[in-house]
């Protein structure tokens, strides 16, 4: 036992010293140490051993396993340290060739333009407000004027969570939500996401707005003018053409809608203003007293002006983009361009 404990250690030590590359290390180290090893098989075997000659041998045999296994221990890092000498003398590396470049994102399309426009009315004096997605009946339709029967609430339109609630259709249930926080003077824009059951070539179901609004003592339709013709000159340009056409929503009376002049033709007529020469691009109005009384303002002493866009379409027109569905693609050579 103790002459094959003193052979093996032996041919281990001339072993390693032939040993070439990781994979023949822990090959050989298999061969002696591993649980097929021949140093394991002797140690299995000590059970033939008499009662004096066990300790004696176990002792032993661990002796050996500690030097065998500090044997390719050493034997390994050796390898390890002539294969980095190896790479070092080899190996070059060019440190003056230029950095793989990390490629920066951009902002969508829809957060610029919204970002332009909060810009445009917070220079203006107004704050911006939030509000949920997901909205009361009342917020989101009850307190703008628009009653149980009215066709803005069609279920052609309105996305139903339940009977009275709804994903919002428009971003004035914040103006609403605002003006029963906070007492008049107050101007605030609320831009964000809105939801309409409508989806085809013009229309997604998912689409942002800004809206907005101000309430004062006094406040006329001419302010109404001479804030949206100054949100225009700052948006599309200064002297963009710009004009008020009678229209009706049951929240704003009177009511207009504001059009430019065709920022591809310039007023003269083509395909993108279908030859009329204008451009529609927001709604507004005189806030209905009705409004007012649900919010708890008195009717008699303030008075106030509202409005709304679509964010698309003035992101359209103003980048040029012919396509709508472009913005919800995400398809990066489109977004890249921003
Ligand atoms: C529009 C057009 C006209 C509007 C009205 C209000 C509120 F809450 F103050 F009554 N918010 N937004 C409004 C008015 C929105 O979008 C086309």
């Amino acid at each position: 036992m103790k002459q094959k404990l003193a052979d093996i250690e032996l041919a281990a030590a001339e072993v390693s010293q032939k040993i070439s590359s990781e994979a023949e290390l822990q090959h050989e180290k298999a061969r002696f140490l591993g649980r097929k090893g021949e140093l394991t098989a002797i140690m299995k075997g000590m059970g033939q051993l008499s009662a004096e000659e066990r300790p004696l041998v176990g002792a032993l045999a661990n002796e050996v396993k500690q030097r065998l296994e500090e044997l390719f221990s050493r034997r390994q890092d050796e390898l390890r340290q002539q294969d980095l000498d190896r790479r070092l003398a080899t190996e070059q590396i060019d440190v003056t060739l230029p950095g793989r470049r990390l490629r920066t994102g951009n902002k969508h399309p829809i957060v610029k333009i919204t970002e332009e426009i909060t810009e445009i009315f917070t220079a203006l004096g107004f704050g911006v407000a939030e509000g949920p997605e997901v909205e009361k009946d009342f917020y989101n339709f009850e307190a703008l004027n628009i009653p149980k029967d009215h066709p803005a609430r069609d279920m052609q339109d309105t996305f139903y969570v339940t009977d009275d609630v709804v994903l919002r259709t428009h971003t004035s249930p914040v103006q609403i939500r605002t003006m029963l926080k906070q007492a008049p003077p107050v101007r605030v824009i609320a831009p964000g996401t809105v939801y309409r059951r409508d989806s085809d070539l013009t229309h997604s179901p998912m689409f942002h707005q800004v809206e907005g609004f101000l309430v004062d003592h006094h406040v006329t339709f001419g302010d109404l003018k001479g804030i949206l013709t100054t949100f225009i000159d700052e948006c599309f340009g200064k002297g963009t053409g710009v004009r008020f056409r009678p229209s009706f929503f049951p929240f704003t009376e009177p009511s207009a809608e504001v059009d430019i002049a065709c920022v591809i033709c310039g007023g003269s007529g083509c395909r993108v203003c279908g030859h009329s020469g204008w451009l529609e691009i927001l709604g507004s109005g005189m806030i209905d007293p009705e409004v007012f009384k649900s919010v708890g303002y008195d009717p008699e002493v303030y008075s106030g002006f509202a409005f709304g866009m679509g964010l698309e379409r003035i992101a359209m027109l103003k980048y040029g983009v012919n396509d709508l569905r472009l913005f919800f693609e995400n398809d990066l050579r489109f977004l890249r361009q921003f």
